[in-house]
């Protein structure tokens, strides 16, 4: 039987396990990517794990994310990851090289290698044909120290592009298109395939959107062949030795087909609060806007830039909008320079910020009391803008920049042609800012600031589990609720017991309060628990306030990877009927925890005791052998030492 292309990479990266969908693999790991809001953490681990130098074939770390420095707090820690990667073998991209999904498909991505980043939209890199997924913090900690990645087998989605994409409709409405009709919770336990006659017509830049994206589906990872466009790509970033081509077996067997005609498309938006909330731009045409922001690691390549910057040539930014562009990363903003696309720009009023995550992830411009703001990036969870109140509109630069010059949201079928931008023969190589670690680092001091604290690590779990229902929370609940992201929180990613204090407070502002009042406790959830963000923090801060277990009616992939890994039980609802009967400050109690969670990886039920209402319900707790190990050890790194 054939192959579909990642069972091809997962295949020649295989350590353990067999490759049929829901059992537990192992793989190896050939690069490594972190951010510095995760970064910290994931350093700090590897110290922990005490491993003298990388065994990755590359592992970048890069600063994008907490860029603000309004106090010492980020560049703390950013004295800190440059000085840990400089000991440990790790390559140091500065603040203001860009944000690392851009910088990394630009500069070090391989087709048919694996590629493990602690931040969730580490997919990017799919657009060249690797295996990039996102992880917690830890996970790629143990990938730097040579540690294979575990992670259940996902099944096969081919997504086929027939067709031309129509004038004005973009990479960025396809994975609209694909969002609706998959939804926020679609893609758990899949790997997304492209294929199809249309992605001949899509650009590495383009391909990049539409597996950015793909993180919004909750899929594994998704991907493209690696192929004539692959080349072209690699050859303009003067990287042809990277090439290796790399398709589906013709006779590949997917567990699910989408067909989708390009030609039928139109332009797209994802309503506010969630990614799948999708609708044509026409239905929402003459929506008054506030704000528009252009940028985040799904649209900020070069040539995205220019057609924004074509756009805004002679125009000048309505008079009751704010403006904010954000290159993806030097080499796109050197370009954009060179060229005078960025002198365009600045002419018609947007307000240029350096390359970095920024509004993406609430580091500044949070727009006005009740803003409507349009936005490129991938993610419009409730308060993740920094302003609750606001409403973000997800759109493809092409209708960002319209909004911006009218004041409000216009259908770009009605104005003629589109730019017309091509891919250049090549791009500026310039990786001044990438610091290559020392061959002898023994000199190399590891700076660490005050903001840096000491993380929580569990204990071994106890036999009997104990505490009350600390919170009751409804579906596709994010990480950025149970650990908010912003301007504020975000230069606390490495003081935890800080951080906790905001724990799920956008949901329940006395969460934090309950859980210290009744030393810890459970959490109840819905559906798609934990979408969103890779960040450990989602785990590490309940863990602070003493959660003992999460029960939902599912998990989103990378938060449930994280709980274990911190030795907070998952568990999932048997018969979701059971939900409906907690209430808040119930006593829970889960007896014989070890042989229950052990006897789970059979398939058992874990009973839970709900001693306040007197009775008791099944749950499910979907791990294998090994996770069960690392839940009775008390995570991951108890586990670690347990086994040598
Ligand atoms: C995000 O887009 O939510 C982030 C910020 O990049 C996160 C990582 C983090 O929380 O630091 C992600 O996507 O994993
Ligand atoms: Fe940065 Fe936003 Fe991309 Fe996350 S989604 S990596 S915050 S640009």
């Amino acid at each position: 039987m054939g192959q579909t292309i990642s069972q091809k990479i997962i295949q020649a990266h295989l350590i353990s396990g067999s490759m049929e969908a829901g059992s537990e693999i192992s793989i190896r790991i050939d690069q490594t990517l972190t951010q510095d809001s995760t970064g910290t953490m994931a350093y700090l681990q590897f110290e922990a794990i005490d491993i003298p130098k990388v065994k990755t074939k590359l592992s970048v770390a890069y600063i994008d994310h907490n860029m603000l420095q309004s106090g010492f707090e980020n560049a703390d820690d950013h004295k800190y990851i440059q000085t840990v990667a400089a000991k440990h073998g790790i390559r140091f991209s500065k603040p203001g090289n860009g944000v690392c999904h851009q910088v990394h498909i630009e500069r070090f991505g391989v087709p048919g290698d694996t590629l493990l980043g602690s931040d969730s939209h580490t997919p990017t890199c799919g657009g060249i044909g690797m295996l990039a997924i996102g992880a917690g913090g830890l996970d790629v900690a143990v990938a730097m120290g040579g540690g294979p990645y575990y992670l259940s087998m996902p099944k096969m989605t081919q997504v086929i592009l027939k067709g031309k994409l129509a004038p004005w409709a973009t990479a960025k409405d396809i994975i609209l298109e694909v969002l609706r009709v998959m939804t926020v919770k679609g893609g758990v336990g899949k790997i997304v395939e492209y294929a199809g006659d249309g992605i001949a017509y899509l650009s590495v830049p383009e391909r990049a959107t539409i597996t950015n994206m793909g993180a919004e589906l909750g899929a594994t990872t998704s991907i493209f062949p690696s192929d004539e466009v692959t080349l072209a790509f690699l050859e303009a970033q003067g990287r042809a030795s990277d090439y290796v081509p790399l398709a589906a077996d013709s006779d590949a067997v997917y567990d699910e087909v989408i067909d989708i005609d390009l030609s039928t498309l139109s332009p797209m938006v994802a309503k506010p609060h969630m990614p799948d909330n999708v609708v044509k731009v026409s239905e929402i045409e003459g929506l008054t806007v506030d704000q528009v922001c252009i940028g985040s690691c799904t649209n900020s390549s070069l040539m995205d830039m220019l057609k924004v910057a074509a756009l805004l040539k002679g125009k000048t930014v309505h008079t009751d909008v704010s403006l904010v562009i954000a290159p993806g990363s030097k080499q796109v903003f050197n370009m954009l320079a060179n060229c005078g696309a960025l002198a365009d720009m600045i002419a018609a009023g947007a307000r240029i910020l350096e390359c970095s995550c920024g509004p993406c992830i609430g580091m500044g411009q949070s727009p006005r009391t009740d803003a409507v703001s349009l936005r490129t990036n991938n993610r419009n969870f409730y308060a993740r803008s920094g302003t609750a109140s606001a409403n973000v509109y997800l759109v493809s630069p092409e209708v960002a920049t319209l909004a911006a010059i009218e004041g409000k949201v216009i259908n770009p079928i009605k104005c003629g042609q589109p730019p017309v931008i091509t891919m250049p023969d090549s791009f500026m190589i310039n990786d001044n800012l990438v610091i290559l670690p020392p061959d002898d680092s023994s000199d190399v001091e590891v700076v660490r600031g005050p903001n840096i604290k000491p993380f929580p690590i569990n204990t071994k779990l106890s036999d009997s589990v104990s505490g009350k229902v600390l919170v009751v929370l409804e579906d596709n609940i994010t990480t950025d609720h149970i650990m908010p992201s912003n301007a504020k929180l975000l230069p606390y990613r490495s003081n935890v017991p800080y951080l906790a204090d905001y724990c799920l407070t956008p949901s329940d502002p006395e969460f934090p309060k309950r859980a210290k009042d009744n030393n810890g406790g459970f959490i109840i959830g819905g559906a798609n628990y934990g979408q969103g963000s890779s960040r450990e923090h989602a785990a590490l801060a309940p863990l602070q306030l003493g959660v003992k277990a999460v029960i939902t009616k599912s998990f989103a992939r990378i938060h449930m990877a994280n709980l274990i890994n911190n030795g907070i039980l998952p568990l999932t609802f048997a018969d979701t009927a059971d939900y409906d009967r907690i209430s808040l400050l119930d006593e829970f109690i889960i007896e014989n925890a070890q042989a229950q969670i052990r006897s789970a990886t059979q398939g058992n039920d874990v009973i839970v005791v709900n001693k306040t209402q007197g009775y008791s319900f099944r749950t499910n707790c979907p791990i294998s052998e090994r996770q069960a190990a690392i839940l009775v050890a008390g995570g991951l790194l108890n586990y670690t030492k347990t086994i040598g």
